[in-house]
C-alpha cells in the first residue's frame, strides 16, 4: 500500500487529522488496533472548547453535535456548601459544548467511511521503520495478512499507550511527568441532570464533578485513591458519596439512576518533547496527557492536528517545510499553557493525599479569589473555553 500520510490511531487526533487532510486533497490511511464498536463505545471526554466545536462545524462534521450537543454559557464552582457561577460567555464572549467524545469519534468515522476513505480497524502489531528517511514504512497485520504501507509522513496519533512514541530511538525524546496522589472514579448514569451547567466541587471529603451527556444521562466523577479498585464501589456507595460531596445549601443534589458504566482513571501530567522525529509527528495523547479537571485532553489533541494539517497542506502545495519544522515548537507552546491550567484546576479542587489543613485553607482562599475577582474569573474562563484555535493554520477559510 502507498499513501501520503500514514495515521496510527482512530481517536480524536487521528480522525480529525485524516478529515482535515482529505478536505485538502491529501491522502491518508488510518490504522486502528481496535474494532469500530470498541472505539465508538469508549466513554471519555465530554467538553468541546469553542474552537473545537467551531472547527468540527466549519469542516462539515458538526451537524449532530449542533443538534444533540448542549451549549453551556457557564460552569459552577462549589465549596463551603455553596455554588458560585463562572460566567464563561459573559467573560469571554465564547461558550463550551457538552458532547461526548465517543459522539465526536462516531461522527468522524461516519464521515470517513461515508467518503469511502481508508480507515482500517483491527490493524494489529503496527511497526514503524525508516522514520529518519524520506520514505517511512508502516507494517501491520490485518485479516491474517502482513501489510506494508509506505508514506511520506507518519502521524503518531495512537494515544498514551501506543507504539509510535516507542519507535523513536532512545535518547531523542525527553519526558516531563507528574503523577497525582489521587484518581477519578467516573460514573455514567441514566438519570436526568440535576442542573443545567457543570458543577466542580471541593468538599472536605474530596473533589467531585457533576456533568452530563444528554437531558437523560448524567456524567459524574469522584476523587478516589490512586490505586482505587472500582470493585470496592457498589452503586449504593457511589451515590451516597456523590450526595455527600455535591449537595449544596441551595438544594442542588444529583438525581440517581441506573449506573451504565463506571471506571477509575489515573491522574497524571505528561509531556514528551520534541513532538517530532524525522518524518514521524506525534499528536494528542501520544505526546502529552493532562488531568481531566480542565476538560482539555481531547481539545488539545485536536489543536495539535490542526497545526499539523496546516503544515502538511502547505508542504504538499508549495514544498515549504517551515510549518513542519516548527510543528513541535508551535504545539508545545499551547501544550504547556494547557498543562499549567489543568494542573492549576486540579491542585485547586482536590484534597491532598495528607489532606493538610493549611493546604485546604489555601485552596478555599483561591476558590474565593476565583469567584470574587473579575481578573481571576476571567483567566479561568479564557482557559476553560479554550485558547484561540488558529483555524488558518489548519487551512480553514
Ligand atoms: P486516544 O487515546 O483517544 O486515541 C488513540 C487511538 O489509537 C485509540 O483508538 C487506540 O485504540 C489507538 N491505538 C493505540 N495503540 C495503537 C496501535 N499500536 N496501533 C493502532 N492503533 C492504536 N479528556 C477530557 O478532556 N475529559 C475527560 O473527562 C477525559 N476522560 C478520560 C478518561 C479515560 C479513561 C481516558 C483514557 C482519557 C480521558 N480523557 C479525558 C483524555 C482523552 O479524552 C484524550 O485526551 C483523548 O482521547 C486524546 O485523543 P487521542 O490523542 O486521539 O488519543
Ligand atoms: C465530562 O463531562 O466527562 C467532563 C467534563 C469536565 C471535565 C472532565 C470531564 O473537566
Amino acid at each position: 500500500m502507498r499513501t501520503d500520510v500514514a495515521i496510527v490511531g482512530a481517536g480524536p487526533a487521528g480522525l480529525v487529522l485524516a478529515h482535515l487532510l482529505a478536505r485538502a486533497g491529501i491522502g491518508s490511511v488510518v490504522l486502528e488496533t481496535h474494532s469500530r464498536e470498541h472505539v465508538e463505545s469508549r466513554v471519555r471526554a465530554g467538553v468541546l472548547e469553542a474552537g473545537t466545536a467551531d472547527l468540527l462545524e466549519r469542516t462539515g462534521v458538526g451537524d449532530r453535535m449542533r443538534q444533540q450537543g448542549m451549549i453551556h454559557r457557564g460552569i459552577e464552582l462549589s465549596f463551603g456548601g455553596r455554588r458560585h457561577r463562572v460566567d464563561l460567555a459573559g467573560l469571554t464572549g465564547r461558550t463550551i459544548t457538552v458532547y461526548g467524545q465517543q459522539e465526536v469519534v462516531r461522527d468522524l468515522i461516519a464521515a470517513r467511511l461515508g467518503a469511502g476513505l481508508p480507515l482500517i480497524f483491527d490493524a494489529k502489531s503496527v511497526r514503524l521503520s525508516g522514520l529518519d528517511t524520506s520514505a517511512p514504512l508502516v507494517r501491520f497485520r490485518h485479516d491474517g495478512e502482513e501489510v506494508e504501507l509506505t508514506a511520506d509522513v507518519v502521524a503518531g496519533c495512537d494515544g498514551h499507550h501506543g507504539v509510535c512514541r516507542q519507535a523513536v530511538p532512545d535518547g531523542v525524546l525527553r519526558t516531563y511527568r507528574r503523577d497525582y496522589p489521587y484518581a477519578w472514579l467516573g460514573v455514567l448514569a441514566q438519570a436526568p441532570p440535576a442542573s443545567e451547567e457543570l458543577v466542580y466541587t471541593r468538599h472536605e471529603r474530596g473533589f467531585a464533578l457533576f456533568s452530563m451527556r444528554s437531558p437523560a444521562v448524567t456524567r459524574l466523577y469522584l476523587q478516589v485513591a490512586p490505586d482505587e479498585d472500582v470493585a470496592g464501589w457498589p452503586d449504593e456507595r457511589i451515590w451516597a458519596e456523590l450526595h455527600r460531596r455535591l449537595r449544596t445549601n441551595d438544594g442542588f443534589d444529583v438525581h440517581e439512576g441506573d449506573v451504565l458504566e463506571k471506571g477509575v482513571t489515573p491522574m497524571r501530567s505528561v509531556v514528551t518533547e520534541p513532538m517530532r522525529y524525522g518524518r514521524l509527528f506525534l499528536a494528542g495523547d501520544a505526546a502529552h496527557i493532562v488531568p481531566p479537571t480542565g476538560a482539555k485532553g481531547m481539545n488539545l489533541a485536536i489543536a495539535d492536528v490542526a497545526v499539523l494539517a496546516g503544515a502538511l497542506v502547505t508542504w504538499y502545495a508549495t514544498g515549504d517545510e517551515a510549518g513542519l519544522a516548527a510543528y513541535s515548537r508551535t504545539c508545545l507552546r499551547r501544550v504547556w499553557r494547557v498543562q499549567h491550567f489543568s494542573w492549576w484546576m486540579t491542585s485547586m479542587l482536590h484534597a491532598t493525599d495528607r489532606d493538610d489543613p493549611y493546604e485546604h485553607r489555601l485552596q478555599l482562599a483561591q476558590l474565593d479569589s476565583v469567584t470574587q475577582s473579575l481578573a481571576y474569573a476571567t483567566s479561568l474562563a479564557e482557559n476553560y473555553v479554550g485558547l484561540p484555535l488558529d483555524c488558518a493554520a489548519a487551512g480553514l477559510p
